[in-house]
């Protein structure tokens, strides 16, 4: 392995890298299309019967949307779009407006009141019992302001956005429990945090040069999936990914970091030969919180913060710049990828658990023992250029995704694969060509305990000319290949809107069972009549409207000018798909209510005049006149016989 580091070799990387994509790029034009005879043909029966794709389709995909702030839901094998999750970021398509007050409320910072209509999701977690998928929650974190949500998959709605404190955001590995009762999110991006911190792990940042510090962060989930503060530990390092052990290694946190040099800037982050592997037992930060090792800060007071120093830690080198961090579905082998070599580690932490026993440490630093590297691999395998993440199927292989080479290579694991697979272990099985430059890839069920196998779709970070020309900026590609057969088939690709990052897929049959058609919450105020109040002190108007096919009612409603307006909307409709919508002309106002949804809007009546407002879903033949009035009457020309009264 010597000899990669060299700066000289990590410049001819760097090189590589560029020039492998751009030798994809030139070489494309001249790759001639496939005759007709050769293609397979997509089996559909025509005409289409009604509810074919509902019935076909064998999972739910839920990708993360990146820098579109949610996530994105589609079908497997169908590869049809389905629906977009609004998370972080505001979606007036998909119901999601701060307009409404529960929903602003997720969206504003705790600590600064300022609402947040901007984010990053990277990995979803999907709730597991007992290491597999359970089916009722979706969790994603939000890289940019370091938080983290809970979908409820019944409703495909988020219902909670946790802040993690302490930081100003810059959190990447996001990971949960096999029992769902702790996530685990760690800090990326390093931190000049709270004295009270700095003091408590005895390093001192210099917030214009660093070297800052960072950490992981415990989220406990309750029963009803509602997530708090459990513990932070702070430390030197930053850290890239993030798994909870399951099976062999149950009971630990493993983390990666690329930036053991602690650099501030990005060639420095190249400057060792190796990066560090982590393990965290987490009864040892159990202990440290029962030990009231802990300090606090003005931020969070409910937050206990933990030195590092205090918990049980281990590392081992893996080759530079980690990215991949993976487990497989027994647990044992953890893989791991660096991003700037060719390199995959094989970790067995059966190994490693040895290795801590028998003490085979080689040194330590920052107080944390280094395991032997050769203790505790099971193989360091030289596949490809520009290695990114690996994925498991339920056949003892495991599969990694390359950047560079664009391409997945399938891979048979050790003991106790063998006897599935029966090859020789760590050997390239199966090349799967993807277009282009894969990032994460997925395997239904692929980061659990028992992997259903069957697909792997790779979420490609170039699509170059796969599509039709839409401008400069492009689309994403997720590509889905049979890996029953091998080799492997690609069966379909998909342009999906930017960026997955990773994705997770669950059987249809965890989903489908306990999917809502309609909310219940309109019915507990069947009772109420429609009104309008008029508040003279707090200068307020409140509406309260009912909403189904095709009308508001009321339908107009007299405001006085400057006066804030109040509308609580409740959905009469019980109906399968009948979405309503209220838009305001001249406003900055929209909400969309769904079958037996109770939705609030708020808006300050500025300007005088008459302003219609609308439902902005096509619900019937008379959506277009589904309409009403606001009229805003200039405050000095306001009479209290101008309030609208509504019939007994
Ligand atoms: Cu590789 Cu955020 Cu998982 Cu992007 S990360 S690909
Ligand atoms: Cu209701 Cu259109
Ligand atoms: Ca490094």
């Amino acid at each position: 392995m010597k000899g990669w580091f060299t700066p000289v070799a990590v410049a001819a990387l760097f090189l590589g890298l560029l020039v492998g994509t751009l030798a994809v790029g030139l070489l494309l034009p001249a790759t001639p299309l496939a005759p007709v005879s050769q293609v397979q043909a997509f089996q559909k029966p025509y005409p289409m019967p009604h509810q074919y794709w509902a019935k076909t389709d064998e999972f739910y995909v839920f990708a993360s949307g990146g820098q579109q702030g949610g996530l994105y839901v589609y079908g497997v094998p169908s590869m049809k779009y389905l629906s977009e999750i609004p998370v972080f970021v505001p979606d007036q398509a998909w119901g999601w407006t701060p307009e409404d007050p529960e929903i602003r409320k997720m969206m504003t910072n705790p600590w600064t009141g300022q609402l947040v209509t901007r984010g990053d999701t990277h990995h979803p977690a999907l709730s597991k019992t007992k290491g597999v998928y359970d089916g009722r929650w979706a969790f994603i974190n939000d890289k940019m302001q370091g938080r983290v949500a809970r979908v409820d998959l019944a409703t495909f709605r988020t219902s909670q956005i946790y802040w993690v404190p302490n930081i100003s955001g810059g959190i990447h590995g996001h990971h949960i429990a096999p029992d769902s009762r702790l996530i685990v999110v760690n800090i990326e991006h390093e931190q000049s945090p709270d004295p009270v911190i700095q003091r408590h792990i005895g390093i001192q940042v210099d917030p214009f040069k660093g070297p800052y510090v960072a950490g992981i962060n415990g989220i406990r989930v309750a029963d009803d999936g509602k997530m708090s503060n459990a513990w932070q530990v702070w430390g030197p390092w930053q850290y890239d990914m993030a798994r909870i052990g399951w099976g062999k290694s149950d009971g630990w946190i493993i983390t990666t970091s690329y930036n053991t040099e602690r650099a501030t800037s990005a060639v420095p982050m190249f400057a060792r030969e190796q990066d560090y592997l982590y393990f965290w037992n987490i009864a040892s930060i159990e202990k440290a919180l029962a030990d009231k090792k802990v300090v606090t800060t003005a931020q969070a007071p409910d937050m206990p913060v933990i030195s590092w120093k205090d918990v049980e830690v281990y590392m081992t080198p893996i080759p530079l710049n980690p990215h991949g961090l993976d487990i497989s579905p027994t647990g044992k082998y953890i893989l791991t990828s660096g991003k700037a070599t060719t390199l995959i580690a094989a970790v067995d932490f059966e190994k490693v658990l040895q290795a801590i026993k028998d003490r085979k440490f080689v040194g330590e630093e920052f107080n944390i023992k280094i395991l032997d590297q050769n203790a505790v691999r099971s193989a360091t395998m030289d596949l490809g250029m520009g290695p990114t993440h690996i994925e498991f199927d339920d056949q003892g292989y495991a599969y990694v995704g390359f950047f560079v080479d664009s391409d997945i290579k399938k891979v048979p694991l050790g003991e106790p694969y063998t006897q599935l697979h029966k090859r020789e272990p760590w050997k390239v099985a199966d090349v799967l060509p993807a277009h282009f430059s894969v990032g994460h890839l997925v395997v239904p069920g692929g980061d659990t305990a028992q992997p259903y196998g069957k697909y792997v779709i790779s979420m490609n970070k170039l699509t170059k000319d796969t599509f039709l020309p839409h401008g400069p900026l492009r689309t994403e590609n997720h590509e889905l290949f049979n890996i029953r057969e091998t080799p492997a088939k690609l069966v379909d690709q998909m342009a999906l809107g930017p960026e997955t990052h990773y994705s997770q897929v669950i059987p249809v049959s965890l989903i489908t069972p306990r999917s809502q058609t309609a909310y219940k919450e309109a019915r507990a105020l069947a009772s109420e009549k429609p009104r309008v109040e008029y508040d003279y002190n707090a200068k307020e108007v409140r509406v309260f409207m009912t909403v189904v096919r095709s009308f508001f009612t009321p339908e107009v409603f007299n405001v006085p000018q400057g006066w804030k307006v109040k509308v609580r909307m409740v959905s009469q409709e019980t109906a399968l798909d009948m979405t309503h919508g209220f838009a305001l002309d001249g406003y900055n106002v929209v909400a969309s209510l769904d079958p037996g949804e109770v939705r609030e809007v708020e808006w300050t009546a500025e300007k005088p005049g008459v302003n219609w407002f609308y439902c902005i879903w096509f619900c019937s033949e008379l959506h277009m006149e589904m309409r009403g009035r606001m009229i805003v009457v200039p405050s000095q020309e306001w009479a209290p016989q101008m309030e609208t009264k509504l019939g007994s």
